[in-house]
């Protein structure tokens, strides 16, 4: 079996006190242990320029090699806080008026790209099989060919990609979409993602799309697919009836007095719509007297990517919705909104949906969210919660049993609140099996094994004499 290579923008180590965490490190790391492969990236660590150019740092653990670089503090600017997070990050997300172009941090991303392919390539094997992961890297197969790599190389975007509209925006969309090509296999988390990036290759690139979904632009061939990502709803079931976490939950019952808990769980990102879900409980609170002291709200958003201004913003706004809101509906003995913004123990948080009536998870854009999914697969099935969830979030083309709603219609969204509150047994239940069915359907293991069994599928790239840079399809590629 060849090995696998995964590569992503950070690599988190798993150490003696703190084992892999999150389901998606556990899936990949299944699938590294299998082939006794690599995990690539960025370390994390801001390093000098000389030590982020001095070769990775191989490690070995628990069966997998991890070989992790630092990046100088241009790199970092440029690369990560600059292009691809102030500026992809937020297109991707239709945020154009969040996005800010700089001709310099666009020169650092090919830059870092280039330099991150360069460090791995002394790694590589002949049959290696690369997987690389989401949008700080789409060009890093390009840089891999470019130095005469034929490996087998894959794409996962965990966000979404955007409508060819939205996508122009970028100035130098047109050369991010032809790196793009030179992977064997993209991978989407939805249809319309797909669709998205097939409108771009036949409407902007003058490109085409085989009846078997191969696009052919650029003079290149890339194959791409809808690989719903997942987790594994049988652990975090576990985890979230844990009797370690019996006496916390206990605490936040106690505390809460015999009233209905609404839980919202988030990294705290304007993509996220926490201020609308913060109003559409406003407006719950306005619509119904009954609800006012009866019904808290628990908003649980650790900072992300706090040197980034617009998240600087979204942290302050949010801050004065809460404290405005509590100050209209509080009592001495009640707060209606509870935002905590702080980080927690994933087992813990899974243990607190468990307790809750419902999950609140409102994106206004985002790939699929599997906080959504870790909320239905917590559920006590005899007496589970209702997850009312935004139709922008990937997960709701699966999740039948949610109460979808659009998160730029408050009152939709405080009418759902209401209904999921209200709701019966009976109802709850139907609900959550159908959820359920999805969650077991769509799991973890099988999106990774669908990915790679489609990239282990791919044919080899050709050599073509006349210029080594430019991967050559194969003629079954455009079979
Ligand atoms: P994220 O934007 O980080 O991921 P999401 O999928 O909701 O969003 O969460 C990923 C993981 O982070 C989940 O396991 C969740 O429990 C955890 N998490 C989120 N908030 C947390 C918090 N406050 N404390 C502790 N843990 C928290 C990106 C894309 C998503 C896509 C995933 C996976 O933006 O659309 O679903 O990748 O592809």
């Amino acid at each position: 079996m060849s090995r696998l290579i995964i590569v992503s923008n950070r690599v988190a180590l798993p150490t003696d006190n703190k084992p892999a965490s999150g389901g998606l490190a556990v899936g990949l790391l299944g699938a590294l242990e299998q082939s006794g492969g690599l995990w690539f990236g960025w370390s994390g660590d801001i390093v000098s320029g000389s030590r982020a150019a001095s070769g990775p740092l191989v490690q070995h653990r628990n069966g997998v090699t991890y070989a992790t670089v630092g990046l100088s503090r241009r790199d970092y600017d440029q690369y990560y806080k600059g292009f691809s997070n102030a500026m992809l990050w937020p297109t991707f997300h239709y945020r154009i008026d969040l996005a800010r172009f700089d001709r310099k941090e666009y020169a650092g991303y090919r830059r870092v790209n280039n330099l991150l392919a360069q460090q791995l390539i002394p790694l590589l094997e002949p049959d290696d099989v690369i997987w690389v992961h989401d949008y700080h890297l789409l060009p890093f197969a390009d840089a891999l060919r470019a130095a005469g790599i034929r490996n087998r190389i894959g794409f996962f975007l965990h966000i979404p990609f955007p409508a060819p509209q939205v996508l122009t925006t970028i100035p130098p969309h047109e050369d991010l979409v032809k790196a793009m090509c030179a992977y064997d296999l993209l991978g989407f988390q939805t249809h319309s993602d797909l669709t998205a990036f097939r409108d771009y290759i036949e409407r902007e690139a003058g490109g085409s799309v085989a009846p078997d979904g191969t696009a052919k632009a650029y003079g290149q061939v890339v194959r791409g697919g809808v690989y719903r990502i997942g987790i594994f709803p049988d652990d975090v079931a576990a985890q979230a009836s844990r009797p370690e976490n019996r006496k916390p939950v206990l605490e936040l019952k106690q505390g809460l007095a015999g009233r209905k808990l609404i839980m919202s769980v988030d990294r705290l990102d304007y993509s996220k719509g926490l201020v609308e879900r913060f109003r559409a409980f406003e407006r719950l609170m306005e619509m119904s007297q009954s609800r006012q002291g009866d019904v808290s709200f628990v908003q649980i958003a650790p900072p992300t990517r706090s040197d980034v201004h617009t998240y600087q913003q979204i942290r302050e706004r949010l801050e004065y919705e809460a404290g405005r809101i509590n100050g209209r509906f509080s009592s001495l003995n009640y707060a209606p909104i509870h935002y905590l913004n702080r980080g927690f123990d994933h087992r813990m948080l899974m243990s607190l949906f468990r307790a809750s009536d419902v999950g609140f998870v409102t994106p206004l854009r985002d790939g699929m969210n599997l906080v959504a999914k870790e909320y239905v697969a917590a559920q006590d099935p005899a007496d589970p919660g209702v997850l009312v969830l935004s139709c922008f979030a990937g997960a709701a083309s699966e999740l039948s049993g949610a109460l979808i709603v659009n998160p730029h219609d408050i009152d939709g969204m405080a009418e759902a609140l209401d209904h999921a509150l209200s709701m019966s047994l009976p109802q709850r239940q139907a609900r959550q099996r159908e959820n359920l069915a999805a969650l077991h359907r769509y799991n973890l293991g099988a999106w990774r094994d669908d990915f790679l069994t489609d990239l282990y599928a791919c044919p080899i790239v050709a050599v073509d004499a006349t210029d080594s840079a430019v991967p050559q399809a194969s003629a079954s590629a455009l079979a």
